[in-house]
């Protein structure tokens, strides 16, 4: 797959039989541009310190939640921090 934007859809099923699904724009970007700039940079640092130990539910809190382990922490930045200054090829 090739950078650019793609429509995404997902479907989720609970044990009681509910059913929904979803779809969604989702850009190919770098590990870490949680605002899909295509920059990791001070401003997805920003991005992360204004929602810590926010719920991931929440808006588009959940790109700031980038190692994936449910919380919004120090370990996020950390995640960014290691990877800043790489770009979109
Ligand atoms: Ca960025
Ligand atoms: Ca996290």
């Amino acid at each position: 797959m090739t950078g650019g934007t793609f429509t995404v859809s997902v479907t989720v099923s609970d044990d009681d039989g509910g059913c929904t699904t979803r779809s969604f724009v989702a850009r190919n970007v770098i590990e870490g541009d949680v605002n899909s700039d295509c920059k990791v940079n001070v401003l997805d640092l920003i991005f992360i310190r204004d929602r810590f130990g926010t719920d991931c539910e929440t808006g588009d809190n959940w790109q700031a939640n980038v190692n994936g382990d449910g919380n919004i922490s120090i370990l996020d930045l950390i995640y960014v921090r290691n990877r800043l200054n790489d770009s979109c090829p």
